[in-house]
């Protein structure tokens, strides 16, 4: 029997073509609700770090879409990490794999889920040449307790310094 997860996800790749508007660039990859059938998508695409710049992957909750327009982001937020350069090889998939599991699992966050799950949407990565970008994002900013755990939690387990994680607007 498969274990399923406490939310079905969807899992989005960005394809930066130019002569297109942003969202017809945007693809639904495939939808997962049991944690083998993201093993199976994972082990299936690729890994970020060979993506082409310009390319995203995003894990969004099913029914809210990866962009700042859909209902449930609108009055939410993200924390966002910049990578530099040289943090593509070692550190990029690493970064990403833990994210995504930390969103779609919340049992890694250690707390009781209805304190926060209700606040995440999903979780971005961006591939670009200038350097590359992870973030969550949050759905509800006037919740800060939820809003304050999740980016703690993000900094604690990717181990990395305060300076880098950043707060953001959805747009
Ligand atoms: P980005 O891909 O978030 O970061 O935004 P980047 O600057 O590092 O590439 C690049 C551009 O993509 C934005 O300036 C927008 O034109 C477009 N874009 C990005 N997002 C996330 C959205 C979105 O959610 N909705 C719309 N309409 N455009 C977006």
């Amino acid at each position: 029997r498969k274990h399923p997860l406490e939310n079905k996800w969807a899992l989005w790749y960005f394809k930066n073509d130019r002569t297109k508007d942003w969202s017809e660039n945007l693809k639904l990859v495939s939808t997962f609700e049991f944690i083998e059938d993201f093993w199976a998508l994972y082990n299936y695409i690729q890994p970020a770090s060979r993506l082409m710049s310009g390319c995203d992957y995003s894990v969004f909750k099913s029914g809210i879409q990866p962009a700042w327009e859909d209902e449930r982001n609108k009055k939410g937020g993200r924390w966002m990490i910049n990578l530099n350069k040289s943090q593509r090889n070692d550190e990029l998939d690493r970064f990403w794999l833990e994210i995504v599991c930390m969103v779609y699992c919340c049992v890694l966050l250690e707390k009781p889920l209805e304190t926060f799950s209700d606040d995440i949407c999903g979780a971005v990565v961006n591939v670009r040449s200038k350097g590359d970008k992870v973030g969550v994002w949050t759905g509800n900013g006037a919740n800060r307790d939820a809003t304050l755990y999740i980016g703690r939690k993000l900094k604690e387990r990717l181990q990395i310094p305060q300076q880098v994680i950043h707060r953001l607007p959805v747009a």
